[in-house]
């Protein structure tokens, strides 16, 4: 029996929309270069770290001619971190780019993420690979992984697989972090003359890497449909039995982009937006009260259930709790050893809470159990705390328990309070890309094609205009550079793509917060359904509200 369901055998046979200037020959594509850039912020510090790639100039396409079908090349590509629907065809996009360029051309994929190129772990493409793999979610094609490639050893390695290959472009599929460090690839193989073109395409359902030139991550609109189509049925589900509150944790790190999205989409009683909690200054007992607060509201008018989202990152936002982590961080890169040697978690717990200071201890001490065991496990190779393994939701329906069961022994209160929690984040990563998502990570892909086939090097794939039908988008790419500044990272002063968190006087963020003190006390659902790949326009083909909000 086969394993390949309808619906994936239909998307096989999707063809994913282009932009008009790269409908045509690829050989008749020009790449028209801007003025010299220079990073956001701290332009002498980039500058002096990036002799060789600082200051490159913006690439549009338009019509004209190039050599490309001359050149033979050979890329490597690599897909890094975590999952995000679309990344199979920003591989299809560089693999038709190459060969309809030059059918001698060779695209490899370099298997696990980063390991690939520094261990020599790699595949071929061909078209049977290639179109097993077409307009799918999931990363399986080739593997991804987290490691960070930022030593000068695993520059050395991915140089010498590269020769040992005959590779001669790199492209990396990733975030802020991974194309932060294709930034730094780039003018290592550079400045060491190696020869080897490193080019990015941003990744991440997150949607934190976006600034004036990045519109948006690709993943962000499918996973965020995703989610909604979910939180819509739950909340579908709530008001047909009207006897549960649904605290829904969503996934994205550390911005609420799509905590945000999704309440645009959906409606429900109550979003917390990270941002807005540290730009208030707010403790862990005023974000319980504001919780509570809505929920008493909707009790008063015999409303006992509703729906709360509430960000992955949240705990690292409230400035109390933020403080702490960091102190947890520092502890814990001090004293691994020591730490790995106490005996059991209430040991661990114990050690912190006599090393950590004055102001931190009783916040440590007033978080649950759960949630205090949870701080303490193994940061990411980045070093961040694992946000998706803390139980934010079930943190934030405990406190809010105790403090109406506070208030109904004071006669305040009378109402019920039974809850449910739910995690959304993997379920969204590796769904079928949406029709945005696909065309939009196609042209992603066959743009770094082109700009690779132009010999640049440092910079980042880059499609605009994603407010309007694909035909009218805008091709390019931007140097990485460009979007940099230095930032303290265990304990360093580092050259970073700069983390886009959620704009308070943003247009969604606005329109969100135009409209959620309504949302709160009565019963405005909305119910979005699954994605759509066929249909109208309007059902299968708009971008995200954020997206429109932002291009209004
Ligand atoms: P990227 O930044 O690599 O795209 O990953 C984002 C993300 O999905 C976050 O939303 C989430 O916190 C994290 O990855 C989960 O990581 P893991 O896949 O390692 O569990």
């Amino acid at each position: 029996m086969s394993n390949i369901s309808a619906l994936q055998k239909a998307r096989y046979s999707y063809q994913p929309k282009l932009p008009t200037v790269l409908q045509g020959d690829i050989n008749k594509i020009t790449c028209s270069l801007g003025d010299p850039t220079e990073s956001i912020a701290d332009q002498d510090q980039v500058k002096a770290l990036f002799k060789n790639t600082y200051g490159a100039p913006i690439v549009r396409f338009s019509e004209g001619s190039n050599d490309f079908s001359s050149k033979k090349i050979n890329a490597g590509v690599i897909l890094s971190g975590g999952q995000a629907p679309g990344g199979h065809n920003v591989i299809a996009g560089i693999y038709d780019g190459l060969k309809s360029a030059n059918k001698d051309s060779k695209l490899f994929g370099f298997l696990g993420g980063p390991d690939g190129i520094i261990n020599g772990k790699l595949v071929e493409i061909d078209d049977k690979f290639m179109d097993e793999y077409r307009n799918t979610g999931g990363f399986d094609m080739i593997g991804s992984g987290r490691t960070k490639l930022e030593t000068e050893e695993h520059f050395e390695k991915s140089r010498k697989v590269c020769e040992a290959n005959g590779i001669n472009s790199v492209i990396i599929i990733g975030g802020d972090d991974s194309n932060t460090n294709g930034a730094v690839l780039a003018e290592y193989f550079k400045a060491t003359n190696a020869g080897i073109t490193v080019v990015g395409a941003p990744k991440t359902i997150d949607g934190d890497l976006k600034n004036e030139y990045i519109e948006t991550s690709f993943g962000f609109d499918t996973a965020t449909k995703t989610y909604s189509e979910l939180i819509g049925n739950i909340e579908k589900d709530s008001n047909s039995a009207k006897k549960y509150w649904h605290f829904i944790k969503l996934m994205g790190r550390s911005a609420s982009h799509i905590g945000l999205e999704c309440a645009l989409q959906t409606q429900p009683n109550i979003c917390i937006i990270s941002e807005e909690v540290e730009q208030k200054q707010m403790t862990l007992a005023q974000v319980v009260e504001e919780v509570t607060d809505v929920v008493l509201k909707r009790s008063a008018r015999g409303l006992n259930f509703g729906v709360a989202l509430i960000p992955e990152g949240l705990i690292e936002f409230i400035p109390e709790v933020g403080k702490l982590i960091s102190e947890i961080n520092d502890l814990l890169a001090h004293n691994a050893d020591h730490f790995a040697s106490l005996a059991s978690t209430e040991a661990q717990k114990k050690w912190f809470a006599s090393k950590l200071s004055a102001e931190t201890a009783p916040v440590f001490t007033s978080l649950p159990t759960g949630i205090q065991s949870q701080l303490l496990m193994d940061r990411d190779p980045h070093g961040n705390v694992q946000v998706s393994l803390i139980e934010t939701e079930k943190m934030i329906i405990e406190m809010v328990g105790k403090r109406l069961a506070e208030l109904k022994s004071a006669g305040k209160y009378d109402g019920k309070f039974s809850t449910q929690a739910h995690f959304f984040g993997y379920e969204g990563r590796c769904a079928f890309p949406s029709n945005f998502d696909s065309d939009y990570c196609y042209t992603l892909g066959y743009s770094a094609f082109i700009l690779m086939a132009q010999g640049l090097t440092g910079y980042i794939s880059n499609v605009s205009n994603l407010h309007l039908p694909a035909s009218k988008w805008a091709a390019g790419g931007v140097p990485l550079t460009m979007m940099m500044n230095m930032e303290q990272r265990h304990g360093h002063m580092k050259p970073v793509i700069k983390k886009a968190l959620v704009e308070l006087d943003g247009a969604p963020f606005k329109e969100f917060a135009s409209k959620r003190d309504v949302w709160a006390v009565e019963t405005a659902f909305t119910f979005p359904g699954a994605i759509q790949y066929y249909g109208p326009d309007d059902v299968c083909n708009m971008p995200t509200k954020t997206l429109i909000a932002e291009k209004a």
